[in-house]
């Protein structure tokens, strides 16, 4: 908390490289996170550690080639690394080192009380000491830059919330030490819903399981349109917004989320018409944000050197203000010899 008066707010997320991303990723993360880019100091980063939490779930070979599809992704997203530092999480050691350092100050209480721990336990086949340490490692990834703010969608909300806690306990135990960071959550888009099941998050997880779950951002634009079509409304035929279904108001928050309305405004523009409208309508929309994105994607990956550099340097950028970070709370800590 020394020299940060005199620069610009900062700002860190990430994606795990776990599955292929998709439009809730999109609209709840990517989206605002390239708005950001003049205002405040970002960090983006691959969250490649966080992936290693349901290992079953990532083969060596594929953890590395989804580690470089996130990486440009982001950059076909429209994060532009002069202005904004991209790297993977794995090639910053502090990341792995402070998250230890937070796990000992975790109550184990706290972590319990995940929600996402909770569910993905369910579904694991074996629980890793992993997932249930996983905020502990997010709270590294943040409080090592000082960030300001969060931008995540609404399912990461608990986890910035153990972020802020865990560095006002760390602080209280050892003295000022982190900054309390904020979670920056969009206010459409923030939670996309499941194409065949309204009920349930659009996930990386599921849609590898089940076609139809999740729109992924690199799907061939047929698959695209089929999935949008066959969303999962309800029995009627004309849009009732005050009376939607959960489908029928995930297909307007797509919408919504793309074009920078409110769902109401866009709403009432299907009111009384037929389902198909406005299903052609997102359909057509989502295509609209993805082919360039698609476009953007093949360039980047066609340029073998490119991502490289850019993670190469994007990590000894990461590094320059994550060591004196690790550095002061190791200090504070009573870890080593130096004081
Ligand atoms: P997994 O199923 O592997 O947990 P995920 O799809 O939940 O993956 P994450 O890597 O956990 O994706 O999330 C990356 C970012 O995308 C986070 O900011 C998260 O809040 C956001 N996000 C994930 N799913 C959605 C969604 N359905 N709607 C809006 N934002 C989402
Ligand atoms: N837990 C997040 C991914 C993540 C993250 C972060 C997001 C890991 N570290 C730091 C924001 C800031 C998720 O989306 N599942």
């Amino acid at each position: 908390m020394t020299e940060s008066n005199h620069r610009k707010p900062r700002v860190l997320s990430g994606v795990q490289p776990s599955g292929a991303l998709h439009i809730g990723n999109y609209l709840g993360a990517l989206l605002q996170w390239k708005d950001l880019q003049d205002t405040y100091e970002n960090f983006f980063c691959v969250v490649d550690l966080h992936a290693l939490t349901v290992p079953e779930n990532v083969k060596p070979a594929v953890l590395r080639e989804k580690t470089l599809e996130v990486a440009a992704l982001y950059l076909a997203s429209g994060i532009d690394p002069k202005r904004s530092t991209v790297f993977v999480q794995s090639e910053v050691s502090a990341h792995a080192e402070l998250a230890w350092v937070l796990t000992c100050a975790s109550p184990l209480g706290w972590l319990n009380r995940m929600t996402q721990f909770k569910s993905k336990s369910e579904s694991a086949h074996t629980v890793g000491a992993g997932l249930l340490t996983y905020p502990a490692l997010m709270a590294a990834d943040i409080l090592l830059y000082e960030a300001d703010q969060v931008p995540v969608g609404a399912d990461q909300k608990q986890h910035i919330e153990f972020a802020r806690d865990v560095a006002a306990r760390f602080n209280e135990l050892y003295g000022p030490t982190f900054k309390l960071p904020n979670p920056m959550i969009p206010p459409t888009g923030a939670r996309i819903m499941g194409l065949d099941a309204p009920e349930q998050k659009m996930s990386k997880s599921t849609g590898e399981k089940a076609p139809g779950h999740a729109i992924g951002l690199l799907d061939a634009p047929n698959a695209v349109k089929k999935a949008i079509m066959r969303a999962v409304t309800d029995t009627g035929s004309e849009l009732v917004w005050a009376e939607a279904s959960p489908g029928l108001k995930n297909l307007v928050s797509i919408y919504a989320a793309i074009s920078g309305e409110t769902p109401d405004v866009v709403a009432a523009r299907y009111e009384g018409r037929g389902y198909g409208y406005l299903k052609k309508d997102v359909a057509e929309a989502v295509e609209g944000t993805l082919a360039p994105l698609r476009a953007r994607y093949a360039e980047i990956r066609g340029d073998v050197g490119y991502l490289d550099s850019v993670l190469d340097a994007g990590a000894e950028r990461a590094r320059a203000v994550a060591d004196p970070v690790l550095a002061r709370a190791k200090i504070a800590a009573g870890l080593g010899r130096t004081r």
